[in-house]
């Protein structure tokens, strides 16, 4: 029985590592800017951020900001009203519901410039535990394959990939298994 619960206890850790949350770098090295020519969508592109993960905004606070804004004022560039602003430098901002993040960086032109960001993050996962990520600056989780779906244009979530295959659920699917098992053994 002891073993048992060990072995349960030990598939929980699995899966509590299997799940953490990613830190990205905006921007990889060149972090958030304008003079660097990044492409903010490109790198975007090819990443699937998840609730919990973190986009870290790294740039010289004497000549950018962040603001996080609606879709109407990212597609404008519009920095009138902004839902958030952030100016240390080094904000980092936990992605807490899925859907589209639209930031731009607030100093006139530099949004038309392009030093803007649409974060899309699918679907809920489930018990995510968020201490301690890694910090990853232009790579992401390890099971994610490149994402070919397109960021759409209207401010819907978009398509979300699969994840059943995924390890932390197979992890789950195990936990699950176990616990159901010492269950009944408890049970009778
Ligand atoms: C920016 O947004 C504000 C309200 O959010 C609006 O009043 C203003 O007209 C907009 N400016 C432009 C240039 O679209
Ligand atoms: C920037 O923020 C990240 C994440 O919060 C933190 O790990 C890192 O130490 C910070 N770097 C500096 C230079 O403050
Ligand atoms: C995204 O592209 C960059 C540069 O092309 C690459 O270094 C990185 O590993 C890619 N990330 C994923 C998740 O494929
Ligand atoms: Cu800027």
């Amino acid at each position: 029985m002891a073993a048992r619960i060990v072995v349960a206890l030990a598939c929980m850790v699995v899966m509590i590592r299997l799940s953490k949350a990613a830190i990205y770098k905006v921007g990889g090295s060149a972090g958030w800017t304008t003079i660097a020519n990044v492409d903010y969508k490109l790198w975007a592109s090819n990443k699937t951020f998840h609730i919990g993960d973190t986009v870290l905004f790294q740039y010289n606070p004497q000549f950018h900001n962040v603001m996080r804004v609606t879709h109407e004022m990212y597609r404008n560039c519009n920095n009138s009203k902004p839902i958030s602003t952030f100016t240390t430098g080094n904000d980092s901002v936990t992605l807490t519901n899925h859907g589209h993040h639209f930031f731009f960086c607030g100093v006139p032109g530099h949004c038309q410039a392009g030093q803007k960001l649409d974060v899309n993050v699918i679907h809920p996962t489930s018990s995510t535990p968020l201490s301690d990520p890694p910090i990853s600056s232009d790579s992401s989780s390890p099971s994610s394959p490149p994402s070919t779906t397109t960021i759409p244009a209207a401010g819907v979530p978009g398509p979300s990939p699969s994840h059943a295959a995924s390890l932390p659920n197979v992890a789950a699917a195990v936990v699950a298994l176990l616990v159901s098992y010492l269950f009944a053994n408890f049970a009778y």
